[in-house]
């Protein structure tokens, strides 16, 4: 029963119904969380059918067989689930995998890429602090202060920008010498990622949540 519970909140997050004003009615992953921790679910176990169901269109989305608005409405429906779990995040009996804090590069206002890769990240189970576009090195050093310990994204889709990320790099090592990067956008590549001294570099979403946990790990 709790299984296939669990089950139908990981199907509903990966096809994004949100809830049961979708689609006839029928309830939807706001509802059955709920219902799961209501009926006593580890919180923790809820969040696992949560990160399933993002990391399977997480992988779709890898391999082209799933699409921008399909990511959109599963993080909407992860979400939904989120809410039910904040609780359960702010009393520590769930702990976050991480922090990441993100933003797009100074000079750069895209963030269609940047924002898909917070809310798979944060599907994933890690904190994600999201600084919007166009942030400069001071900002994402005062983020750095407030998270200690976190790992720092930074996005980029411009050739013209893209250099600005070595700025950020430099800028936030000179003041928290220990932190680690995580890089990624159309322009961008590994070989870019070294040369600038970020620790990853991730060409998707689902590359990104691999590459941080990987971080946290080494
Ligand atoms: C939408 C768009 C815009 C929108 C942005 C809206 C928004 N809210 O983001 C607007 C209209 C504002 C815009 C403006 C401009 N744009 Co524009 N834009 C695009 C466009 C069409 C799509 C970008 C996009 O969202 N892609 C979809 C997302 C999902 O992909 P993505 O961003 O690459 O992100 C993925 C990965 O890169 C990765 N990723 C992204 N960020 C991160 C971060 C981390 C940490 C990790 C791990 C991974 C990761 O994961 C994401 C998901 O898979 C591209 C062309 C294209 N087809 O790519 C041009 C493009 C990027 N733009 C371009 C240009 C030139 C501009 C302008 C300079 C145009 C102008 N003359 O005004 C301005 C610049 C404004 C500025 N200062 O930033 C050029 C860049 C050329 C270049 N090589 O530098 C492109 C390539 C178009 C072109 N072919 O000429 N743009």
């Amino acid at each position: 029963m709790e299984q296939d519970l669990l089950a139908k909140i990981s199907e509903l997050t990966e096809t994004g119904k949100v809830d049961n004003k979708i689609n006839k009615g029928s309830d939807g992953v706001d509802e059955l969380t709920k219902q799961a921790l209501n009926e006593g679910v580890e919180p923790e176990k809820v969040l696992d059918a949560l990160v399933l169901g993002m990391s399977i269109v997480g992988e779709k989305f890898a391999q082209g067989k799933a699409f921008v608005p399909n990511m959109l409405l599963a993080a909407k429906a992860m979400n939904a689930g989120m809410a039910h779990l904040k609780p359960f995040f702010s009393s520590g009996q769930v702990k976050r995998k991480g922090s990441l804090v993100i933003g797009t590069v100074f000079g750069d206002l895209h963030d269609i890429g940047k924002n898909l890769v917070a809310m798979m990240v944060e599907g994933s189970g890690w904190e994600v602090i999201d600084l919007g576009v166009d942030v400069k090195p001071e900002k994402f050093i005062s983020a750095v202060e407030q998270h200690p310990g976190c790992v720092v994204g930074i996005s980029a889709l411009l050739t013209t920008t893209m250099n600005n990320m070595e700025t950020v790099v430099k800028a936030v090592r000179g003041k928290y010498p220990e932190t680690r990067f995580i890089i990624g956008g159309a322009p961008v590549n590994q070989d870019f990622a070294d040369k600038i001294g970020a620790d990853a570099y991730a060409p998707n979403p689902k590359g990104a949540v691999d590459k941080l946990n990987w971080i946290v790990s080494s």
